[in-house]
Order: C-alpha cells, then sequence, then structure tokens
C-alpha cells in the first residue's frame, strides 16, 4: 500500500509521498496533532525525457544536455494524450519541436526517437509511462518499498480521451492509479483539509477561487468549502495560456533583435533556438523579482558570435500586452457559471510557476478586487493534494474525512436511434458543473439491441476539433415473452477520473405466475443502489448532492411517446421507489415478477488504447525498464574500471609504493595506462563484460600488492620484516 501523488506538469513533475511515523529529516510543518501520518516529501524534476542512443535517461537533465541531444529530448508532450496525429492542434506544434512525431497504426499521436541506435515511434501513452516509470522510481526511493497506488493530476480541461489515455499511462508504468484528480481540484484539498475554522455543514460554505498558471496551461476553479468537505462549483480555463507563453514573446523579440544586430537567422537553428528558450525562461523569472534593466548574453550562440541584449520588466510587459489580456477572461466565465459576485469570494490562492510573473498578479487581483493569498506552495500544492486524496482512499491510512465533489468539465449529451421513430434522439445526461463522480439510470424500451453516442455537446468550448466520446452497444436485447419492447436500463457514469461511460445495462424481464403460485425468484431490485453504496466509499457525495435536489435521476423514454415529444423526461424520482406501471391490467390478477437481467455493452470510447496494444506496451515497458537496468550495471561496470585506475595510479606512488617491486610496478603502470587510453577511445561503449575483463586483468597484477599491503596492517610486526625483504 503505498500513498503517493504524482504531478505531471507540462514542465516540471512532482512526487509527494506519505508516510506513517516521524522522518527527522522532513519537518512536519501542519501544526495538526489529528495528522501524525501527514508527512509528505516533495521530488522535484524537469519533465524532460532524453532518449540516449543506448538507454533512457531521466533526472536533473543539465541544459547542455538537452542543447546537445535537442532531436532525442522529448520534452511538452503533456498536450498529446488523446489526440490524432491529423488533429489540427498537432500539425501546428510540428513545426515548433525540435523532435518528429509520428501516426501510431490506431491514427493517434506517436513520439520518433532513436532508442538502441534504432529509430522508434512511441506512443504518447507509453512516452509518459516512461515519465511515470521515474516519478515511480523516485517515489520507490523514498518510501523504501515498492509503489503502485497513486493519485496522478490532470488539468481540468482534459476530455475524456486524454484522461483514458493518461490512466494507459500509469497502467502501462505499472501503477494503479485510484484517482485521476483535477489540478485545480488537488489545490482546493490541499488548501482545505488542514483548515480549523471551515463553516459548519449547515452554514454558508466559505468560496475560495483557486488559480493555477503552469507553463502551458491556465486553470481557474471556484470551490465551496464546508468542515469535512469541499464541493468545486465551476472551472474556467486558458489551456494555452501559461509561462511558456511569455518565453515564447522573449524569444521573437531577441530573434529579432538579432537579425537585425547580427544578421542571424536563429530560427533556421534548433539548438540556438533551444538555448535561446533556455535564456529567455531564466530573464523571464529574473524580471520578476527586478525591474531594472536585465542583460542576457549568450556565447557562441551561432556561427561562433556572442550575443547580448537587455530588457527591462516595462518592455517586457509591453511586449506581453496580448498574453496578459487573456488572464481575465477565464475569471470572468468563472464567475459567470457560479452565479457569484465578487463580494463572496473569501480568498483568491494562486499557485504555479507562472502566478509569480507580477503583471498576472496585478491583474488577477484588480479582477477580484483583492489582495491574492499565496498560503499554499506554488509547485508543490498539486502534488501535496494528490498524495492527500491517495491516502483519503487508501484504506491503509487513517485519515480524517474528508469528501470532495468535482465537476463536470464539458456537458455530455447521448444520442441513439429513436425506437418508434426514424430520426435521431438526445439527451443531456450531464450539464457542465454536474457533480462528479455520479451515475445515473436511463430507461428505454427496446426490442433488439442498440447503440448510444456520447458526445459532447458544446465543441466550441472545447479545446479539441472532436466532440466524440465514445459508442456504446447495449447488447443481447430481447422482447418480452408477450412479443412487447423490454424494459431496459442503462446506467451512465462519469467515474472518479471524470470518465465517462456506460457502466452497466439490465433488462427488466416480467414474468408472470398464476395466483397462490409461490414465486420462483425473489424480486430484484435494481443494481445502482448497491453500485451507488460502492461509490460513496469512493469519497463520492451520492448523499450530498441529494441533499440539494441533485439526486439519481431517471430518463425515461415512453415507447409509445410520439416523436414531437421524444425529449426525454427526467424524473426525480428514486428508481428504489420506482412504481409497476408495466403491470398488465389482467382479468386473472396473476402475480408479476420481475427478474433482472444484465446485458452486455460494447464500449468503444473515442481514441482508445486496444487492449492488445495496451499489453504490448506493458510488457515493452518492462522490457525497457530491464534494459535501463543492464545499462546501468554496464555503466558501473566501466566505472570500476575507470575508478580502479585512478585509484591504484595514486596509491602505486603511495601506500603501497613500499610493497611493490620497481618491475612489477611499472608493468602494473603501463596496464593502466593502457587501460586508461582504451577506456577514452575502443573502450568508450563497451558490452558490460568488457570491462569486467579488464578490471581482472588490472586486479592480477594489483591484487598481490594489495594483499601484501593488508597483511602488513594486519600483523603490524610483519611489516617491518616484509619492508627490510622488497
Ligand atoms: P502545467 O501546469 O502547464 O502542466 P507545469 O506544472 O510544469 O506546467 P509550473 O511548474 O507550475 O508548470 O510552472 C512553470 C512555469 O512557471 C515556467 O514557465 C516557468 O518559467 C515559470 N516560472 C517559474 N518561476 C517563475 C518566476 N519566478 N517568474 C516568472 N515565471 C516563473
Ligand atoms: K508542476
Ligand atoms: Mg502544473
Amino acid at each position: 500500500m503505498s500513498v503517493v501523488g504524482f504531478d505531471v506538469g507540462f514542465l516540471n513533475c512532482y512526487v509527494a509521498v506519505a508516510r506513517a511515523g516521524g522522518i527527522e529529516t522532513v519537518a512536519n510543518e501542519y501544526s495538526d496533532r489529528c495528522t501524525p501520518w501527514a508527512i509528505l516529501m516533495l521530488l522535484c524534476y524537469p519533465n524532460n525525457y532524453l532518449f540516449c542512443i543506448k538507454h533512457r535517461v531521466l533526472s536533473l537533465l543539465i541544459s547542455y544536455q538537452v542543447v546537445t541531444n535537442c532531436k532525442n529530448t522529448v520534452q511538452g508532450f503533456k498536450r498529446f494524450h488523446g489526440r490524432a496525429f491529423s488533429d489540427p492542434y498537432i500539425q501546428s506544434l510540428k513545426s515548433s519541436l525540435v523532435y518528429d512525431l509520428a501516426q501510431m497504426p490506431s491514427g493517434t499521436t506517436g513520439i520518433k526517437v532513436m532508442y538502441m541506435e534504432e529509430e522508434k515511434v512511441f506512443s504518447i501513452e507509453q512516452v509518459t509511462a516512461m515519465l511515470l516509470t521515474k516519478m515511480k522510481e523516485t517515489a520507490e526511493h523514498a518510501l523504501k518499498k515498492p509503489v503502485a497506488d497513486c493519485v496522478v493530476s490532470v488539468p481540468c480541461y482534459y476530455t475524456d480521451a486524454e484522461r483514458r489515455s493518461v490512466v494507459d499511462a500509469a497502467q502501462i508504468a505499472g501503477l494503479n492509479c485510484l484517482r485521476l484528480m483535477n489540478e485545480t481540484t488537488a489545490v482546493a484539498l490541499a488548501y482545505g483539509i488542514y483548515k480549523q475554522d471551515l463553516p459548519a455543514p449547515e452554514e454558508k460554505p466559505r468560496i475560495v477561487v483557486f488559480v493555477d498558471i503552469g507553463h502551458s496551461g491556465y486553470q481557474t476553479s471556484v470551490c465551496a468549502f464546508n468542515k469535512g468537505k469541499l464541493k468545486i462549483l465551476a472551472t474556467a480555463c486558458d489551456p494555452e495560456l501559461g509561462g511558456k507563453d511569455f518565453d515564447e514573446m522573449l524569444v521573437r523579440h531577441f530573434c529579432e533583435e538579432f537579425g537585425k544586430k547580427y544578421k542571424l537567422d536563429v530560427k533556421t537553428k534548433p539548438r540556438a533556438l533551444v538555448r535561446l528558450y533556455q535564456e529567455c525562461e531564466k530573464l523571464k523569472k529574473l524580471m520578476s523579482a527586478n525591474s531594472s534593466d536585465l542583460p542576457l548574453n549568450i556565447e557562441c550562440f551561432m556561427n561562433d558570435i556572442d550575443v547580448s541584449g537587455k530588457l527591462n520588466r516595462g518592455q517586457f510587459e509591453e511586449m506581453c500586452a496580448d498574453v496578459l489580456a487573456r488572464v481575465e477572461a477565464p475569471l470572468h466565465n468563472l464567475m459567470e457559471q457560479a452565479k457569484l459576485k465578487k463580494e463572496d469570494i473569501y480568498a483568491v490562492e494562486i499557485v504555479g510557476g507562472a502566478s509569480r510573473i507580477p503583471s498576472v498578479k496585478e491583474r488577477i487581483s484588480k479582477f477580484f478586487g483583492k489582495e491574492l493569498s499565496t498560503t499554499l506552495n506554488a509547485d508543490e500544492a498539486v502534488a501535496r493534494g494528490c498524495a492527500l486524496q491517495c491516502a483519503i482512499l487508501s484504506p491503509a491510512f487513517k485519515v480524517r474525512e474528508f469528501s470532495i465533489t468535482d465537476a463536470v468539465a464539458y456537458p455530455i449529451s447521448l444520442k441513439w436511434n429513436s425506437a418508434a421513430e426514424e430520426g435521431l434522439s438526445d439527451c443531456e445526461v450531464f450539464p457542465k458543473n454536474h457533480a462528479a463522480p455520479f451515475s445515473k439510470v436511463l430507461t428505454f424500451y427496446r426490442r433488439e439491441p442498440f447503440s448510444l453516442e456520447a458526445y459532447y455537446n458544446t465543441p466550441k468550448e472545447l479545446p479539441y476539433p472532436d466532440p466524440t466520446i465514445g459508442q456504446f452497444v447495449i447488447q443481447k436485447v430481447v422482447p418480452q415473452a408477450s412479443g412487447e419492447s423490454s424494459k431496459v436500463k442503462v446506467k451512465v457514469r462519469v467515474n472518479i477520473h471524470g470518465i465517462f461511460s456506460v457502466s452497466s445495462a439490465s433488462l427488466v424481464e416480467v414474468q408472470k405466475t398464476e395466483e397462490g403460485e409461490e414465486p420462483m425468484d425473489t424480486e430484484q431490485q435494481a443494481t445502482p443502489e448497491k453500485e451507488e453504496e460502492k461509490e460513496g466509499n469512493m469519497q463520492t457525495d451520492q448523499d450530498e448532492t441529494k441533499a440539494q435536489g441533485d439526486g439519481q435521476k431517471e430518463t425515461e423514454e415512453e415507447k409509445t411517446t410520439p416523436p414531437e415529444n421524444e425529449e426525454m423526461e427526467t424524473s426525480p424520482e428514486d428508481s428504489k421507489t420506482e412504481k409497476k406501471s408495466d403491470q398488465p391490467p389482467q382479468a386473472k390478477k396473476p402475480k408479476v415478477k420481475t427478474k433482472v437481467l444484465e446485458l452486455p455493452i460494447e464500449n468503444s470510447p473515442q481514441w482508445e488504447l486496444a487492449i492488445d496494444m495496451l499489453n504490448l506496451f506493458v510488457e515493452n515497458e518492462g522490457k525497457m525498464i530491464m534494459q535501463d537496468k543492464l545499462e546501468k550495471e554496464r555503466n558501473d561496470a566501466k566505472n570500476y574500471v575507470e575508478e580502479y585506475v585512478y585509484d591504484m595510479r595514486d596509491k602505486l606512488h603511495g601506500r603501497l609504493e613500499k610493497f611493490v617491486s620497481e618491475a612489477d610496478r611499472d608493468i602494473l603502470s603501463l596496464q593502466l595506462e593502457d587501460t586508461e587510453n582504451w577506456l577514452y577511445e575502443d573502450g568508450e561503449d563497451q558490452p558490460k563484460q568488457q570491462y569486467i575483463d579488464k578490471l581482472a586483468v588490472l586486479k592480477k597484477l594489483g591484487q598481490p600488492i594489495q594483499e601484501r599491503y593488508m597483511e602488513s596492517e594486519e600483523r603490524p610486526r610483519a611489516f617491518d620484516d616484509m619492508g627490510k625483504q622488497i
């Protein structure tokens, strides 16, 4: 049982782990006695993936590695999930990437890199899995035990296909993702769980706005807190606004300036461009703390030319005016959706690296007419929130009760071929900001299998060209014995990851028995309630939403409904209290029993990774992990040789000097020198055994000398004798 939270950022990734018991090195910053377990450790590294010719390396990449290996350094792949290669967004990005993209056989996006001296295309799920594998190792290192259970963050604007793709990535990495958590919701949890002064459940909730501006995206949410619970009321985002846009403006500016000043066409040299991006990002950060002129110098930038320029905050803000102008729109949108006034807002909490830009803060602060709060750690809050959620979901941890109700990001509709009439019917099943996770039951009257198509009904809002969520075929539907249509109950659900599915379907078979006859089956209650109980355990807020009059709704399509009235009827009735409307009037008054038959569903969500592909990827990731291990061993073997060469050379002229004849010393010295040369030439890149053999040759000469030394250390008297002998 591991309790781990992963913040997979566009630029920066964080791992937070919680463990029981005290760890001296990490202070518990929460002076909360109720949470003795709450020790979160955070580890951070850049979201850069470097594929070397032979193996995969990911760690603290120093900038020059990214520059020299830029074609093989994969970064900024967070937005490739769940998208077709032909997606205009992917196509528009292609020219600005230093690595190559390719189409996967399924039509989704893949990344082309050199791996083991071969050109390979990895799917986006595989690439994210590689990153997660490294984050998993980091967590395992911190916890000193294997990690599987975890919570992974995703932007709240992620669509179904993007979410499914991340869940698959986690599975490929051998992780058991208990929840995909919206980033701003994770932040809200990190904020709320330790607050001792939240209003009581029956009181007016405390309303807090959360803003996360990272490198790629801008997310806002408004959240209602009461003691022991939080509810996301609305979210609003600009998936394309973040720190990178400010970098872009700076790069554009300096490309122009260097073009004029040095006659350099920077855009033609990917390496130079990558370096310019890095320097501009640094300059941008410096400008957050300084308003005076700041220099930008790059030596040997292009064609052996050193370049330099300078800029101040005022100029920076001027050139970023268009970017800054986009800060307000999501805030307006958010307040409008939540139907709240600025006075209702208790606090505005900001996180994310780009929230440190002074002009960004000013805009947000001005919009709310309020000082912004920065009580949360801007970089770590997402990972912490995820680890907290993981602790809540983990049966192994005792955590204070805290219920989390998230909101549906885009309204979801279903459409289907109408049974009685030609044409399509449709119905919105989850409006925008509907509580999630959540299940609903729809009733159909059918004689044969039928299919439902789920889609987002506001394509314009979608950061995504295709509004399709998926096709769901309800199979094995048969008419009643009487020939009439059967009542089919279909349960649709937005699950804990924020993913839509048709989770179950059942057919109600009406059986008639003669009066007085013993019923063969006890009447079965429809299954939904049972499953809802389970959901309750998974931190849903079913009870609460019911209390607000938003409980489970049954939507019925009456078989006799004429087409003009075919719109779905929603009734607030709970399926428990369902009337036996299908009891046919019979002269003999037979007893009517119903039997509920589970129906198989064929799920075809959009861009779903086929199960055999997923299995293959799991297998391949395992192989690559093995390969990484072998590569590490090979490298270690090489390092041992190198270490031995340097160590022995020193010692031959130091403490071992007295224990070796001059002739032997010369032989060994020569061997050491040869080996050193070999290491820099042919021996640079050899199989592990070669290094082991080399070391053995050296040790054969060196060992006897060391042994003589050891002996003398152990037997100080003999030391003198031997000294005399040599
Ligand atoms: P995303 O949330 O979009 O996936 P991320 O989580 O990786 O991205 P963060 O780590 O929150 O992003 O923020 C990184 C961004 O913040 C970068 O653009 C970085 O340059 C910027 N940033 C960090 N510190 C500062 C600072 N002091 N001033 C200005 N910008 C900063
Ligand atoms: K981050
Ligand atoms: Mg982030």
